[in-house]
């Protein structure tokens, strides 16, 4: 095989995950952000005890150590916030708001903390400081002003405390709305919306526990080795124990391979490492209905052979037959797809599928743990409906060592929806606010992100505000989110740092609160206060900063929510000022409306917090016949035309969702640049292109009268499935249509865009 050219910035690596260079990112980031050495004790607060919650991921904490757990991206993510550059007034008197434009996202956010309130001013095209009683009683009037509450989108970031998200959704429903865009929209919601529809309940099933007693462990579609890192502790302690670990991923990733734990001295000082994954299968991307169909036709052929030969079989019957329904519909369902389309759809070989199987049923107790190579589909809902088909094949869900295993991401997108952020709320969940609060709750349903995004830009929804986040960014296509959201009326954005969603400023006004973060104190007239989240496995815990703020202006975000309903609601019923003096008062709310919350204050007192209820964990299904339920999926998407190929959108080492710590991406071997797309090299050759070359990378969908497009983009060849592209999220979002979602849950097709590449056009 001739030789790959050299290309800037790309060089395999074929390190472990994790180890020294792990560290050495650490020191770095320490170096870069943090001025003061008092900043450092930041680090060792995390997740301890009586610290703060990691802003990093929702993985959670082993209950039973208090010892620091180092984390890299943990660390970054700590840095990031706890840096000691500032962005404040004077800055923003030196650079018009067209000038931020054409800065790079890491840079934006790269200025550091904002310190003051600012309102943006036109005439001068800057940011300007405001006090905060103008700011609210200015945001106030607009939103009295734009008349129908329902014009109004109420978005939230899921790295929000309970205690605001839930002062967010009280206030959005006093002023008169359900519109509640949120980043779940762009995440997990194909699991909130799918799992209830199988197993009763729209969360994961199991503890951090059962871990310790499985007997194999599924990974699809998810890269904790960037996204979760702490997890890999969790899978190098099962791989030490013996337990299979399948991955089922286009792209091979080396957090999932080989792993060099910080946390064991000796394996870091002798250049030890662990293996993780015991069986590495890479489909196209988007085969993934296609693979789990195939590996439950395996498992049921094989389970009818047994039977027929006078064996027990693989399937637990009593199982389904006491719980389930719909097993006779799936398995009809899989004796009519075939092979060799089963093979076409998934990218892989039936005897890849029948070895699959085969892990599966050995095994007593599995865990299927996935993401957003999951859920970022069009048919991401289906996607996780067959994960939880397989599991309950073999009765793996609600028992120890077995069950779902979906991976939230931002560290309180799941407690974010469980105290109210949802534009579909129950009648029990209005009614309970009524009661409580005295309030009229509107039943109409609200709008969920991409709803939001195409209300704003038909201008059917005139005013803005964000609880955090950089929704311009976040979401699919730029070309018609950006403009649109120029149009608005009103923009509020309450953050921690600049990004570009701020600077979408048009003739409306646009206001930018700064708040504290995860890592800060936070006094009220109360005393100190700390925030509750919820974890990944529904453990509620607390989070307690102690950093000196970033500056003497900022406010917490229920200070600042408490402040903005106070002005717009002049007649309300909710005592504003009294709930945000002392937060166990929010808290008790919550317990209030919240039968899951009892005992709230006491319960969260505990190291490590409690657990909430989990039906589907206890076999008790809440849908409709009280049964889980086996849902087909029917034939699910076509192989595409030989000349597309689907591009998956991915998270770099080097960033957090839209913040972009740096331009490395260790671990597939890329430096110094984001402007690189993986291929394989089969595609590549069939293309007359080769590693190296610069090619454009053009949408299939693009739209009438548009054309998406990136064009200047370099090849690496290897480490993805045929068929499969990848390129890193956000850029490539410029590739993506707004109306490509999932039908079921609104949840944007960012892992599966059809494109086609060609060589670069000259410029
Ligand atoms: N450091 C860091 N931590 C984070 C984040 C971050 O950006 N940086 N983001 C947080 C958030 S909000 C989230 S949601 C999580 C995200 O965590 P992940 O779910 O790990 O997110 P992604 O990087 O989007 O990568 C998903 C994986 O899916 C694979 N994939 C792509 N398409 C397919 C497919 O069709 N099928 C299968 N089986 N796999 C596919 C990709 O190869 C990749 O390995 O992480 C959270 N934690
Ligand atoms: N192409 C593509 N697009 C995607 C994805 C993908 O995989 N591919 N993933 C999607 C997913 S999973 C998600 S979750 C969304 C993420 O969408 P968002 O949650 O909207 O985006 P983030 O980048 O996490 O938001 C970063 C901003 O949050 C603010 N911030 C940080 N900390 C705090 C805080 O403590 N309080 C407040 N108020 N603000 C804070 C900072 O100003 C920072 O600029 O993106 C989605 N978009
Ligand atoms: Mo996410």
């Amino acid at each position: 095989m001739a030789k790959k050219q050299q290309v800037p910035g790309v060089e395999e690596f074929d390190g472990p995950a994790g180890g020294w260079p792990a560290l050495g990112a650490v020191a770095r980031a320490v170096r870069d952000q943090m001025a003061v050495a008092d900043e450092l004790r930041a680090l060792k607060r995390v997740n301890q005890p009586d610290g703060f919650d990691c802003p990093g991921c929702a993985w959670p904490d082993p209950k039973h150590t208090s010892s620091f757990e180092f984390c890299e991206n943990g660390a970054k993510a700590v840095a990031w916030e706890a840096t000691g550059k500032r962005a404040g007034p004077e800055f923003f008197a030196g650079h018009s708001v067209a000038e931020l434009w054409s800065w790079s996202d890491h840079r934006l956010e790269d200025i550091g903390r904002l310190t003051h309130p600012m309102r943006y001013e036109h005439a001068t095209d800057r940011y300007v400081a405001v006090d905060w009683d103008e700011a609210f009683a200015g945001i106030g009037a607009a939103l009295r002003a734009v008349g129908d509450p329902d014009a109004v989108e109420f978005y939230a970031s899921g790295r929000a405390s309970n205690e605001a998200a839930f002062l967010w959704q009280l206030f959005a429903r006093e002023f008169g709305t359900n519109n509640f865009p949120d980043c779940s929209n762009m995440c997990h919601e194909a699991t909130s919306v799918g799992l209830p529809e199988s197993i009763g309940f729209g969360k994961g099933t199991v503890s951090l526990e059962d871990f310790e007693h499985c007997d194999a462990i599924f990974s699809i579609g998810h890269n904790p080795g960037t996204n979760h890192p702490r997890m890999l502790s969790t899978l190098r302690a099962a791989a030490r124990r013996g337990v299979p670990i399948v991955v089922i991923n286009p792209m091979r990733e080396r957090g999932l391979e080989r792993f060099a734990s910080p946390q064991h001295p000796l394996e870091m000082l002798t250049g030890g490492e662990t293996r993780l994954a015991t069986t590495y299968s890479q489909p196209r991307v988007g085969g993934d209905i296609a693979v789990l169909q195939g590996i439950m036709k395996a498992l049921l052929a094989e389970d009818a052979a047994q039977c027929e030969a006078g064996g027990a079989g693989l399937l637990d019957r009593e199982f389904i037959s006491r719980h389930t329904e719909g097993f006779e519909a799936l398995g009809a369902e899989l004796a009519t797809l075939d092979w060799p389309d089963i093979e076409a759809r998934s990218g892989l070989g039936r005897a890849d599928m029948e070895a699959l199987a085969a892990i599966y049923a050995r095994a007593d107790r599995v865990i299927v743990c996935y993401g957003m190579g999951i859920t970022q589909h069009r048919h991401g809902t289906q996607n996780v409906q067959q994960i939880a088909n397989l599991l309950l094949l073999r009765g793996n869900i609600g028992r120890p060592g077995a069950g779902i295993c979906p991976l939230r991401g931002h560290s309180n997108v799941q407690g974010d929806r469980t105290v109210g952020i949802t534009e579909a709320p129950t009648e029990a969940w209005c009614a309970a606010l009524e009661g409580e609060f005295g309030i009229r709750v509107p039943r109409r349903r609200g709008h969920n992100a991409v709803e939001a995004v195409q209300a704003i830009s038909q201008r059917r929804s005139r005013a803005m505000l964000c609880l955090g986040g950089n929704l311009a960014v976040a979401m699919s296509d730029p070309d018609t989110v950006f403009p649109a959201l120029r149009g608005l009326d009103l923009s509020v954005h309450i953050a921690t740092k600049l990004n570009r969603s701020h600077l979408l400023v048009g003739q409306g006004q646009s206001f930018l609160l700064p708040c504290l973060g995860r890592t800060e104190r936070d006094v009220q007239e109360g005393g100190e206060q700390f925030v509750t989240v919820e974890d990944s496995m529904s453990m509620v815990h607390a989070s307690r900063g102690s950093l000196a703020p970033a500056s003497d202006q900022l406010r917490s975000e229920p200070a600042i929510v408490a402040g903005i309903a106070g002005a717009t609601l002049p007649d309300s019923r909710v005592d504003w000022r009294h709930l945000v003096a002392d937060y166990a008062r929010i808290r008790a709310a919550i317990e209030a409306v919240h039968p899951d919350f009892r005992d709230y204050e006491e319960r969260i007192s505990t190291p490590g917090g409690f657990h909430l209820e989990n039906p589907a964990a206890r076999r008790q299904w809440h849908t409709p016949t009280g049964r889980a339920r086996f849902l087909c999926a029917g034939a699910g998407p076509a192989a595409p035309a030989p000349d597309v190929l689907q591009l998956a959108t991915v998270r770099s080492h080097d960033q957090y969702n839209t913040t972009i710590y740096g331009f490395d991406d260790r671990y597939r071997g890329v430096r110094g640049r984001r402007d690189v797309v993986f291929a394989h090299p089969d595609d590549l050759a069939a293309l007359g292109l080769a590693h190296g070359d610069r090619v454009d990378i053009e949408a299939v969908d693009g739209g009438a009268g548009t054309r998406r497009r990136l064009r200047g983009y370099t090849v690496i060849a290897g480490q993805i499935a045929r068929g499969s592209l990848a390129a890193y999220y956000p850029e490539a979002n410029a590739l993506l249509s707004l109306d490509s979602h999932d039908r079921q849950s609104g949840t944007p097709a960012y892992k599966s865009i059809p494109v086609r590449l060609r060589a670069a056009a000259a410029e």
